[in-house]
């Protein structure tokens, strides 16, 4: 059963849809962009062979419509879609509306992401195929009283999540006894008004966890392999700011141990496609299934760089019913990676999107340096989508060499008409928690802001959010005084980039 792919789809915007093409372009293959207004002059549209409008600026008018995206499959005569991440790539219904027109889906099988979406149904499934599972409920609870004896059996503190949750939504620590009741209530009543669906479960909580993540990949024909971890513990709510490969903690043993649970993950779901099992690794190098995310991740690059495989042409080459052709003994792993993504955001105001035509952009190169893009000089972030402009990965034959890379990367990426994480990152990579391995996932919280202890979620949050701002900011000011950078030739708003230079750097 293998299906000749000639024509893709890409369903996605910015960097991802740019990297998409890419791989098809290396395999003959020829890309079909679609676009918002927004989106006109975008990266994506002008790299692709064919580029359809498909509606307005909110994705809610043009990325989300799944009968628009159809309508350009079937006029352009596209054989599969590729939907990226984000968008539509963990919408079940939308994967069997793509394979009842005749099309390939590029990703998992609708049932997959059905299982995995609902995070009890996971935890089950998770649990009968003897992947740890953090101790807790493998269904939802039916009350608060419910609540409190499981959370008395399990021990204090607890976490109650929703069901139809992750990334953070609808989670609520709870500490005591007399907090349950009315933290199930707050759970209960978030999870139905962000996801329509009030089912709460209960894990054990586990303070200052790692997350470790584990690449798979599953053909057509059973074989399922894991392609090593990925550290992603440097984070800010919720969303993922600097990733890589390997996890300086995990030894071999480990590795071995996680990535066999990855795979028996994947294959007790019937799992195919690129795909992500994310682990939580406490304090006693204990490991716990968290989530299964069925997707390409935005981090999948930092992979690639160790193990020397491209995964968007894994996908390709899965979802035509090609056979992997390699098993686990054959995956080696080289070096490290680790990747900054660059958003468009100001630090000194909390981090919001940082909006405008990009008027000069200098990406860095030179030896062992990859840029993810989406962007051009030129080209317009907008309010309308994820702010990612790029992600920047270094490759090293080890962690320090990586690391140095990405310094030496991050100052020569010059960006001017909008602010960018760059300066945050240069902080993150020069900081000794970080240099010497010793963090968690509440690295960024607690080191950039006051240490006075709370939790990460609830009510605090915003407090200590606009403490980090303020922080990164003052650091960022008081770096860049320091530099003296030069950029070639001219800007689109035709000042030299010697002028700029001088006069803002960042
Ligand atoms: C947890 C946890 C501690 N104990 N579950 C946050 C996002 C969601 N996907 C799961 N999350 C967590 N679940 C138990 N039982 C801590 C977190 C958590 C976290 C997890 C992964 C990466 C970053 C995180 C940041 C804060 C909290």
């Amino acid at each position: 059963m293998s299906a000749a792919i000639t024509k893709v789809l890409i369903a996605n915007r910015g960097e991802i849809a740019v990297r998409v093409i890419r791989a098809c372009h290396e395999l003959d293959i020829k890309a079909v962009a679609v676009f918002s207004d927004a989106d006109r002059l975008a990266l994506h549209v002008r790299m692709a062979d064919e580029a359809y409008h498909i509606g307005p600026s909110p994705s809610k008018d043009s990325y989300l419509v799944q009968e628009k995206i159809l309508e350009v499959a079937a006029k352009s005569d596209a054989d599969a879609i590729h939907p990226g991440y984000g968008f539509l790539a963990e919408n079940a219904e939308f994967a069997e509306k793509v394979e009842r027109a005749g099309l390939l889906f590029i990703g998992p099988t609708a049932d997959a992401m059905r299982v995995m979406g609902d995070k009890t149904a996971a935890r089950q499934r998770m649990s009968e195929a003897k992947v740890p599972i953090v101790p807790g409920t493998e269904t939802p609870l039916p009350d608060a009283r419910a609540a409190a004896k499981t959370a008395s059996k399990v021990g204090f503190p607890v976490m109650l999540k929703a069901a139809a949750g992750g990334g953070g939504k609808g989670m609520r620590i709870v500490r005591t006894e007399d907090e349950i009741e009315s933290a199930f209530r707050a759970a209960s009543s978030e999870a139905e008004s962000a996801f329509g669906d009030g089912r709460v479960y209960l894990e054990k909580y586990i303070e200052a966890p790692r997350h470790i993540e584990f690449q798979i990949l599953a053909d057509h024909h059973g074989n399922v392999v894991h392609l090593g971890e990925r550290e992603c513990s440097i984070q800010r709510r919720h969303q993922k700011v600097i990733e890589e490969a390997p996890s300086c903690v995990l030894d071999d043993e480990l590795r071995a141990r996680m990535g066999e649970a990855a795979v028996k993950a994947a294959a007790a779901c019937g799992y195919r496609n690129a795909g992500t099992i994310e682990f939580m690794f406490d304090k006693n190098r204990n490991f716990y299934f968290l989530e299964m995310n069925t997707r390409l991740q935005v981090e999948h690059p930092v992979t690639e760089m160790i193990t020397g495989l491209d995964l968007v042409k894994e996908q390709l080459r899965i979802a035509a019913g090609e056979p992997l052709g390699y098993s686990q003994e054959d995956i080696r792993f080289n070096g490290h990676a680790v990747e900054c993504r660059i958003y468009a955001e100001d630090p000194a105001n909390n981090f919001l999107p940082s909006t405008g035509v990009i008027q000069c952009m200098t990406q860095p190169s030179g030896p062992g340096v990859r840029d993810d893009n989406g962007y051009y000089s030129g080209a317009e972030v907008s309010i309308y989508y994820d702010p990612l402009i790029s992600k920047l990965v270094t490759w090293g034959r080890d962690r320090n060499e990586a690391i140095a890379r990405m310094k030496r990367a991050l100052r020569e990426y010059l960006v001017h008409g909008v602010d960018t994480s760059i300066p945050f990152c240069e902080i993150v990579m020069n900081h000794p928690d970080f240099v010497s391995g010793e963090f968690d996932t509440h690295f960024i919280e607690n080191k950039f802001l006051s240490a006075n202890g709370a939790d990460t979620l609830g009510d605090e949050t915003d407090q200590r959010e606009s403490e980090v701002a303020a922080l990164a900011a003052t650091l960022f000011h008081v770096q860049s005084g320091t530099r003296v950078v030069s950029v070639d030739g001219k800007c689109q708003d035709g000042m030299s980039g010697w002028k700029r230079a001088g006069r803002n750097r960042r």
